[in-house]
C-alpha cells in the first residue's frame, strides 16, 4: 500500500443479535483518539477531500454502504475500496486524499488523533508536492 498507509482489522463480536466492533485508542487505535467525525449524505458524483495533513492520522471507517478513497503520495497512488464496518484505513502524515464514489446512504467515520485544526491541512495541490516530494525521500520513504 501507499507509504504510510495501511488497513486495520478491528476485532468484531458476532452473533445471532448482530455484531459490535469496539475500537480503543491506544491499543486498537494506533494513536489516542482526540476527535471522531462522519460524513454523510454526499450525493451522488461528489468527491470530498483533496487535501492532505502535516501531523494528523487518522483511521477511515466506513460503516454502512461503500466509498473509495483515493490515497497518493508524489511518487505512488491506490484506491481503496471501503465497506466493511471492521475494517480501517490508517492514514498517516503527507497523505494525499480524496474520497468518491459514496453509494446512497454511505457513512464514513473518521477517527482522527488531533483536534480540527485548518492550519495542518495542506489543500493546494502545488504546495502539496513542494512539501511532500522532500518529506518521501528524507529518511528512504520511496
Ligand atoms: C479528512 C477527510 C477524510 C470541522 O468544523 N470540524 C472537523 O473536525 C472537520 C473534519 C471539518 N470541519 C469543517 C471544516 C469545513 O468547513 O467541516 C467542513 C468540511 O470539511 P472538509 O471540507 O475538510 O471535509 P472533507 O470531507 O473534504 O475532509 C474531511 C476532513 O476534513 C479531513 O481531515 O482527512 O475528511
Amino acid at each position: 500500500m501507499v507509504k504510510n498507509c495501511h488497513y486495520i482489522d478491528f476485532k468484531r463480536v458476532r452473533g445471532d443479535v448482530g455484531a459490535l466492533t469496539a475500537i480503543e485508542g491506544s491499543g486498537d487505535a494506533p494513536f489516542e483518539i482526540r476527535r471522531v467525525y462522519y460524513i454523510t449524505g454526499v450525493p451522488e458524483g461528489v468527491t470530498r477531500g483533496f487535501h492532505s495533513h502535516r501531523e494528523l492520522e487518522q483511521v477511515l471507517l466506513c460503516l454502512n454502504g461503500r466509498v473509495k478513497i483515493r490515497i497518493k503520495t508524489p511518487f505512488e497512488e491506490e484506491i481503496i475500496p471501503l465497506q466493511e464496518d471492521s475494517k480501517g484505513l490508517y492514514i498517516g502524515h503527507m497523505v494525499w486524499r480524496e474520497m468518491f464514489d459514496f453509494t446512497p446512504g454511505a457513512v464514513l467515520m473518521v477517527l482522527a488523533s488531533e483536534h480540527y485544526t485548518e492550519e495542518d491541512y495542506i489543500r493546494d495541490y502545488a504546495k502539496y508536492m513542494e512539501e511532500a516530494i522532500p518529506y518521501f525521500k528524507k529518511e528512504s520513504r520511496v
